[in-house]
Parts: C-alpha cells; structure tokens; sequence
C-alpha cells in the first residue's frame, strides 16, 4: 500500500505594492477571472477568497487593496484598514514583486510582513524580461532581505512556473480538512462580481479620468431562469463627473456596460441583461452610510 500524502489547506494572502500583478495573479492561480485588474495603480479596492481546489490540498488565497499613501479621507482609511487585517490570521503569504524592478514600495511592504508567518515570493511578469541572466542576481538579494520560505518567479499573464508556486506555497500550508466545499470558487456573490466588473471597465476605460471616489451600486439583482437581469448604479460625487463616464453622446457609458455584461456572461454562464445608469452623490467617500452602503465599512 503506498502512503497518501496528508491532505493540507489553509489561507493565503496576496500582497505587494500598488500594479504588481496580485490579483491578475489569483486569477491565473485559481483558473477564473474573479478579482478585477487594470493598469491604473489600486485597483483592488474589496478584500475576495479565491479557492482552488487540488486533490491533496485546498488553497484559500485572500487578494485585498494595498495600503494606500495617495489619497486622504473616510475611503481611504477603510481600504487601509482592509489592507492591513488580510494579512491577520492566515496561514502563508504570497508576497508579489515585478521582475527587476524593486523600490521603496517594494520594501515597505517586506517591512510589513508579520513574523511567524511563512512568506513566499512570486517574482511576478518575467514575461517582460529580455534577458532572463539577470534574475539570479535578482533572486539573490531578495533571498538576503528576508528569511523567505521560497523565491519563484512567474508570469501571472502566460501562466508560467504557476504549478511550481502552488508546489512551494502546498509545502508550507498546515495539514488538514479542505475550507470550502470543492465546488466553490470564491466567499463573494455574484451581486459582488457584477458590480467589480463594472468597476473594472470604469478603470479601464477611462483611464486618468476616472475620479478616485466612483464606486458601483447594484441595485437590482434577479434571476429568472438562464438571464441574469441587473441594475447597477455608478456612483460619482460631482455632476462634472458624471458627464465623464456618460461620454459624447453616451458613447462612453455604452461601451462600459457592453464590456461588463460580456464578462458577466462569461462569468455566470448565462444571460445577462444590464442596465447602468450614473447617480450623483456628493461627498459619498465620507459619509459613513454611503461607505457602508456601498461595502467599504
Ligand atoms: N506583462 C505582464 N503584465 C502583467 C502580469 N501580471 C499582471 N500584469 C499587468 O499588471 C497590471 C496590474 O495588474 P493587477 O493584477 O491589477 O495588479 P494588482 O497588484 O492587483 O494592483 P492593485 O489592485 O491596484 O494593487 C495590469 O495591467 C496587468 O495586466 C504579468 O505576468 N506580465
Ligand atoms: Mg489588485
């Protein structure tokens, strides 16, 4: 009789500086696009679980919103505090750093790191580098900043050397019983993921446009059947804003929702008929019931 292998799981932060890939990172480890991703810093603004699931090992990763030092206000302190309890009560952390490309930010985030917590590094877009010799020296002077458990470096983007992060991060997670039943993919609703992937487009369309403080309301969510049908609410704090993301002939807004229902479709595997509309709320990112309201607090 040959011996199985102890089954482990367990949670999983993701963490790093502002655009390293953390969450483009969760999506290519748990196969399914969940967190949302732009090429706008702090993009992530809610703390998601998403599960994967192996024969011999449930692994839990936690994506979360970086700590933020750009911005000030009742928004920001919430994201701060989200920040902050994800990397609390977790059984390993996966630390993401760019290929050669290491800063203040970088080392902020090492400084950070609670003790007794076993850290590996993901050394994240080696898709971009030419010259692949220039990693060793790389790797070596991570290695001397911190006791890490493993260095592996990825490509979030291609899906390169993915199974050897999970073969690093399953060495280091506690034995026991899987977390989440095997079927489940992450703890949100899909109320939740049709709101980010609205979000999502919003940072992605609109670039340096978009202000700070837009969020995305659903308020209606219904299932009949194979359609999904949704009322979201794009929330902005001054009416100029709201001709922004309504665009030249509500050009701008089209595009939006037309992008967010594909992926929505994608996503839930049926039908979706959306409906966006923008409400003006002035001063929402300090008002504590907006916060609330719309899942900061
Ligand atoms: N070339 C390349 N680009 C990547 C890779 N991983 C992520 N990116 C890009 O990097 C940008 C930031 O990715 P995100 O996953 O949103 O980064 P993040 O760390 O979650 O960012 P925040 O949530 O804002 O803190 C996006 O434009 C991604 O497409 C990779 O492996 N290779
Ligand atoms: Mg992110």
């Amino acid at each position: 009789m040959t011996e199985q292998p102890e089954h482990r799981a367990g949670y999983i932060a993701l963490t790093g500086r502002p655009n390293v890939g953390k969450s483009t990172l969760m999506n290519r480890l748990v196969g399914q696009k969940l967190s949302i991703t732009s090429p706008r810093p702090q993009t992530t603004r809610h703390r998601i679980v998403g599960i994967l699931t192996l024969p011999d090992a449930q692994l839990a990763f936690i994506d979360a919103p970086g700590l933020q030092a750009h911005h000030s206000g009742r928004l920001n302190r919430a994201l701060n505090r989200v920040a902050a309890d994800a990397l609390e009560h977790v059984d390993a952390i996966v630390l993401v750093v760019e290929a050669l490309r290491f800063g203040a930010e970088d080392r902020a985030a090492i400084a950070r790191l609670p003790e007794a917590t076993p850290v590996v590094v993901a050394i994240n877009k080696i898709d971009t580098l030419a010259d692949k010799a220039r990693l060793l020296p790389f790797i070596e002077s991570l290695a001397s900043m911190y006791p890490f458990a493993a260095i592996v470096p990825v490509s979030a983007q291609t899906g390169r050397q993915i199974p050897d992060l999970i073969a690093a991060l399953k060495a280091v997670l506690p034995p026991g019983p899987s977390l989440y039943d095997q079927s489940e993919l992450t703890d949100r609703s899909e109320r939740f993921l049709a709101a980010e992937l609205l979000r999502e487009k919003l940072f992605r369309l609109l670039h340096d446009e978009l202000p700070y403080d837009t969020a995305v309301e659903i308020e209606r969510f219904e299932t009949a059947g194979s359609l999904r049908r949704i009322h979201a609410a794009i929330v902005v704090s001054r009416p100029g804003q709201k001709a922004i993301v309504i665009g030249k002939g509500g050009e701008q807004l089209k595009t939006i929702a037309t992008q967010a229902r594909q992926d929505m479709e994608r996503l839930f595997d049926s039908k979706v008929y959306l409906e966006v509309f923008v409400r003006v709320k002035r001063g929402w990112a300090d008002d504590p019931e907006w916060l609330r309201r719309l899942g900061y607090e």
